[in-house]
């Protein structure tokens, strides 16, 4: 087997070549490209590989070769300052770009030292600085002038924050915009422009100069952190002047009287500002209104206007801000201090309006409180529903958590206070020594069924411990539907015959619709009382109530309980409400007009005389 071998020969070093021969600034750096080639006559680097009687040429058409060994570079470009380049006496200094290039012919650049301008160091103060030609920049913070090539290299840190040139400002410079730069002493000038602090430090280097006892009044001028460039005090005329450059002072404007508060409102300095409060007792803005209001903030209650401007407390609460709270589980007031409840209410009793009162339910200490029982005005007295969770106990003849429905075996709408009737039974006893209603609207069906009965009697004989209480039945006329004849509804003191063969039973009354009704209430005495009916034709029928006039805490004048425990009206009184007066001034009988009828408590007049107590002479008729 045979190696072969291969010779590393010179033609494998490749030299380094980027092509991208324009971003080299100067002669040598252009020549380590070895595709580029210098061109002396404009001073740039150009791609060898070109034809260069076209890359390099002069404004006049000429032309160069390019230079290609580093020996022959000129290094022209190397020089930043004219008089360096100038003397090397191969270079001439463009005063309008500040640039050293190759001399070349009919050019107005300096060739001699003489020729160029002032340096830039030299130049004492920010107009000389921009005033000539020569790419100088002006540095504010260190008030120097220099040339711009050497403004990277020796702020690169930043000390020059801001500075100033002729071609300001620099991006339309650089847009070839035809913008005519600023003269150069408006330009060093840029701090007077401002007349307000604010705006004054928004610039750099620029600082306010003001007047300490008013910071309005004041001059924006060139300066530093530490100091101005030119004395305050002297800038003012005044002894008192003061330097700001990090921050705006702050101005007191209430102080001099700079502020917009109402009249009635309180001015407050502020760092950069001021706020404005209206007064104790006004209420508003604080600028544009301030209205009088209560002294103090009405912590439980509402402020009254005119005239007193006092607070009127919330329930329960007291005190001039109404921030006392009177202990009374806020249900009452307490004029009289704390914990002296005057008078509770929202349903609530106890010392400290603690409890529900009777007919209420909930809890008076928490916010829920008391609420009025709901049941239908059918409620037992005094404990109409359970104090917590307000289901009513009911009565009546009704049912239901608010004694909302009629119980079974009674007909009508108890709601609001209406009634429950006892239904039509062929023998309804009543026994119940609270009175209640009956009606033959609805009938009773028997279990087993069968139509319901339309024959109705109702046998009344409330059960009292003793004695035998009146009955009193009233008619609900708006109710009575009933033809007159046979089957009118009677009433009975006592039982009647068709019940008792034996009985000694009054009628006392027959009722049915055609008949005008003298009386609509019929009174038993016997303490029975009986009411039959029978149904003609569909859909008649009536409803009544009765009550019983028993000898307990509830026979009140006009009425008394008499000696047989009936509860009757006072001497001398008759009617359903003892309203009507038996012979009244005895008739005028001591005249001679008139005489009592005991039997029936009527005034029996005499001739001539008419009248309830015949003391209405008829001789003029
Ligand atoms: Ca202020």
């Amino acid at each position: 087997m045979c190696l072969k071998f291969q010779v590393f020969t010179f033609e494998y070093l490749k030299p380094y070549a980027n092509g991208t021969c324009a971003q080299y600034k100067n002669c040598l750096y252009c020549l380590t490209d070895s595709q580029c080639g210098w061109c002396e006559a404009n001073n740039e680097c150009v791609s060898r590989l070109e034809d260069e009687s076209i890359t390099c040429t002069t404004d006049d058409d000429d032309w160069r070769y390019l230079t290609l060994q580093p020996s022959a570079c000129s290094n022209c470009s190397n020089y930043i300052s004219c008089e360096s380049c100038v003397s090397s006496g191969l270079c001439q200094w463009s005063i309008e770009d500040a640039k050293c290039s190759r001399v070349v012919q009919k050019s107005d650049a300096a060739v001699t030292v003489d020729q160029c301008p002032t340096p830039c160091y030299k130049r004492p103060d920010c107009g000389s600085c921009l005033d000539q030609k020569g790419r100088c920049v002006w540095c504010e913070a260190t008030q120097q002038c220099f040339s711009f090539s050497v403004y990277t290299s020796e702020y690169q840190f930043g000390l020059c924050r801001e500075w100033l040139d002729q071609a300001f400002p620099l991006v339309a410079a650089q847009d070839n915009s035809l913008l005519p730069p600023p003269r150069s002493e408006d330009q060093c000038k840029s701090c007077s422009l401002h007349s307000n602090c604010s705006h004054c430090l928004s610039t750099l280097s620029c600082g306010w100069c003001y007047n300490a006892s008013n910071p309005m009044t004041g001059m924006c001028v060139q300066g530093d952190f530490n100091n101005p460039h030119t004395n305050c005090s002297d800038a003012l005329g005044l002894s008192d002047a003061k330097w700001a450059y990090a921050q705006c002072p702050d101005v007191d404007e209430c102080g001099l009287g700079l502020h917009d508060c109402h009249p009635h409102a309180i001015c407050t300095n502020t760092d950069g500002s001021f706020s404005c409060h209206c007064k104790q007792g006004y209420t508003g803005d604080g600028r544009t209104n301030c209205v009088r209001t209560c002294y103090n903030i009405c912590v439980h209650g509402k402020c009254q206007g005119e005239p007193d401007y006092a607070c009127k407390c919330d329930l329960g609460w007291y005190g001039d801000d109404c921030s006392k709270n009177c202990g009374c589980n806020n249900h009452s007031a307490c004029p009289k201090g704390e914990g002296i409840c005057e008078e509770c209410e929202h349903w609530s009793t106890g010392e400290f309006c603690q409890y529900c009162k009777p007919g209420s339910y909930g809890n008076a200490t928490t916010e829920q409180g008391c609420r009025q029982c709901d049941c239908n005005g059918h409620g037992i007295k005094d404990q109409e529903c359970d104090i917590e969770t307000g289901v009513c106990n009911c009565q009546d003849n009704t049912e239901g958590d608010h004694c909302e429905r009629c119980k079974p075996n009674y007909y009508g709408d108890p709601r609001n206070g209406n009634q429950c009737y006892y239904q039509c039974e062929a023998r309804g006893m009543l026994n119940d020594s609270r009175g209640q209603g009956i009606s033959s609207m609805q009938a009773y069906s028997a279990p087993w069924g069968g139509s319901p009965t339309r024959e109705c009697l109702w046998i009344i004989k409330p059960g009292v411990d003793s004695g035998s209480p009146i009955i009193q039945l009233q008619m609900n006329s708006t109710q009575l539907n009933v033809t007159c004849g046979e089957n009118a509804v009677y009433v009975y003191d006592g039982l009647p015959e068709l019940v008792d063969m034996g009985s000694q039973s009054a009628l006392s009354a027959v009722f049915c619709t055609e008949e005008a009704l003298p009386v609509s209430i019929v009174e038993s005495r016997t303490g029975q009382l009986t009411v039959h009916y029978k149904q003609g034709l569909s859909g008649e029928g009536f409803s009544a109530m009765y009550k019983v006039l028993n000898c307990d805490e509830e026979c009140q004048p006009p009425r008394k309980c008499d000696h047989r425990g009936q509860c009757v009206c006072q001497e001398g009184l008759v009617g359903y409400n003892c309203e009507e007066v038996i012979c009244p001034r005895n008739c005028s009988f001591s005249t001679n007009q008139g005489v009592c009828d005991k039997a029936y408590g009527r005034c029996i007049c005499a001739s001539g005389w008419a009248g309830p107590s015949c003391d209405i002479s008829q001789i003029l008729r």
